[in-house]
């Protein structure tokens, strides 16, 4: 019998995080990779489970959802052994979760995506090569809150390891790889330690 969850990914996406929170979860399934840079996000099957034609998209039995955010966040509430979401009965910690959660997605990964799309995603036309100073400078803004909130503590969350430090650890290897320097040295500890978990690593092995 196939699994009930099947996650639509590309290797060197977005589609890594979602990847990393079933295997923080334990949970089996399929992996369907799309060869985004070959055009394949525009076809059967991507484009007919998101429009968008974007990874990551996860199948959950009959339910279809992306944003990696939401995907990782929906791992966490069915299954709370997973430690990825603060459960009910500790509404600081969870109001904690969404906040940070929302802080990578709106602020620290926003000034990566404006720089990969002035740098390669829109179409040429669109493109602006003075952007670039402008989107780094709201990158090392958001680096230096999130350093100052990670003083002296290993993780987001006091209570632990969660799905905003996948997240968070995702965004931070993004720039890292895109060579968008964050300015903020005292990240690398934090980087390096999430992305050792043994989850992530198996979800890279996955995605290839
Ligand atoms: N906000 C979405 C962004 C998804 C997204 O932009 N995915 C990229 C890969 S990282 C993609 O599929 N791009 C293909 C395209 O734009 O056509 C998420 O976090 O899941």
């Amino acid at each position: 019998m196939s699994p009930r969850f099947t996650l639509y990914g590309c290797p060197n996406t977005r589609s890594l995080r979602a990847a990393w929170a079933l295997e923080e979860a334990g949970v089996p399934y399929d992996y369907v990779r799309i060869n985004l840079f070959k055009g394949e996000g525009r076809k059967p099957p991507l484009i007919e489970l998101n429009s968008s034609g974007k990874v990551p998209v996860l199948r959950d039995g009959d339910m279809i959802l992306t944003e990696s955010a939401a995907i990782i966040t929906h791992l966490g509430e069915r299954f709370p052994e997973s430690g990825l979401v603060p459960g009910q009965d500790h509404p600081a910690e969870r109001a904690a979760y969404f906040e940070w959660c929302f802080f990578i997605v709106a602020e620290l990964e926003q000034p990566l995506w404006t720089i990969a799309k002035h740098r390669f995603a829109l179409p040429e036309k669109l493109r602006h090569g003075n952007i670039e100073p402008t989107a780094a400078w709201e990158y090392q803004r958001a680096t230096a809150r999130l350093a100052e909130h990670l003083e002296g503590r290993e993780t987001i969350l006091k209570s632990g390891f969660s799905g905003a430090d996948i997240l968070a650890a995702h965004t931070l290897a993004w720039a890292r790889s895109a060579r968008i320097d964050g300015g903020q040295a005292r990240l690398d500890a934090y980087l390096e330690a999430q992305w050792q978990r043994p989850a992530a690593e198996r979800a890279r092995v996955r995605e290839g």
